[in-house]
């Protein structure tokens, strides 16, 4: 019975010095496995005399209990400081700030069209689109452009060899309008187009806006004014405008407008090339065979009709100096109309 208190002072001095779970463990095998020290001190009651032998059984399993107690213990206090130390080794800082959410923006080219579509939808136009694939009718024989006309040279067309093409400019889109809602009609068609043209000062895609009012009794004062007041709204600023007699098949008559230059208020710079004026559209009263080819009585009805690039504009506004950059994509670039 001395060896057997030794014993448990040495298992209970054991448990206390494991600092594992796998110590720990070892221990219990050591005392109470199958041929663990209590163990077999139990196997061995049958040697005893039957006197003693229910004495010694109660004190050796009184051992054993003290000893499996200790176990529980000591396993929960391990387990409670091994879960403590792993809380603190993956310990995380919700309050930390998050990575850099780099946000989009949009193209300067878009937010020059919306900022178009915005001041024409204001004077009461509506906004219409139409397919990029046309028909030569409607990009060329309703505009008054018949097959041998030398103004199809001038617009370099996409052709896909069945008949279709890629429209040049958006007309078609108010051709279809006008064949669609018929008149009065008062639309701006917004949208890119297509020419055979790459350099510089060209790309083989662009975006052009155009607008159209027919309606009983409209002139080219209202076509003034309009166009005055678009100016006045784009760059923020009343800006004198200037028309140039001109020729479109589809217009007559037909004007070039030059705006007051809005980088040196018409005092001559680089831009303007000392002129003071910078040209921003094209524009004119709907010829009669327009109207005609889109079953509309020239009559009894009259309009006006105005084109103009979308990227010149936005250049214009942004000062920027080379067409080039709206192509690019570079992130450098485009990142400066997002800020703020
Ligand atoms: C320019 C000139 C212009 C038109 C476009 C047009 C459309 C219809 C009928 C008549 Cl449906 N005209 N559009 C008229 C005059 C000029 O564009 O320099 N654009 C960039």
């Amino acid at each position: 019975m001395k060896d057997l208190e030794a014993l448990v002072g040495r298992t209970l001095d054991a448990i206390a010095a494991s600092t594992d779970r796998a110590a720990l463990e070892a221990v219990r095998v050591a005392a109470l496995g199958r041929k663990g020290t209590i163990t077999e001190l139990l196997k061995s009651l049958g040697a005893l005399p039957a006197t003693q032998r229910k004495a010694a059984g109660a004190t050796i399993n009184d051992a054993k209990r003290a000893v499996t107690a200790a176990l529980e213990t000591r396993r929960v206090e391990l387990e409670a400081a091994e879960l403590e130390s792993s809380l603190r080794s993956g310990a995380l800082d919700v309050t930390l700030p998050g990575r850099g959410q780099a946000g989009g923006g949009l193209h300067p080219v878009t937010r020059t069209r919306l900022r178009i579509e915005a001041i024409f939808r204001q004077a009461g136009f509506t906004v219409a689109a139409g397919p990029e694939v046309e028909d030569d009718f409607h990009n060329f024989g309703a505009l008054n452009i018949p097959p041998d006309h030398p103004a199809r040279a001038m617009h370099d067309t996409f052709y896909f060899g069945d008949g279709r093409l890629l429209r040049t400019h958006t007309s078609p889109v108010q051709i279809r309008a006008m064949q669609r809602q018929g008149v009065p009609i008062r639309v701006i068609a917004p949208g890119p187009v297509y020419r055979r043209d790459s350099d510089v000062t060209h790309s083989p895609m662009f975006h052009q806006v155009e607008g159209l009012v027919i309606d009983r009794d409209i002139s080219l004062a209202h076509l003034k004014g309009v166009l005055t007041g678009f100016v006045a709204q784009f760059f923020e600023r009343p800006r004198a405008l200037r028309f140039r007699a001109s020729y479109f098949p589809f217009t007559e008559p037909s004007a070039e407008v030059d705006i007051q230059c809005v980088l040196c208020d018409g005092a001559g710079c680089r831009v303007c090339k000392q002129s003071g004026w910078i040209e921003i559209l094209g524009c004119g009263m709907v010829h009669p065979n327009v109207l005609t080819a889109c079953g509309v009585d020239p009559e009894g009805w009259q309009g006006y009709a105005f084109g103009m690039g979308i990227e010149r504009a936005a250049m214009l506004r942004y000062a920027v100096n080379d067409l080039r950059l709206f192509f690019d994509n570079d992130l450098r670039f485009l990142a400066q109309f997002n800020r703020g």
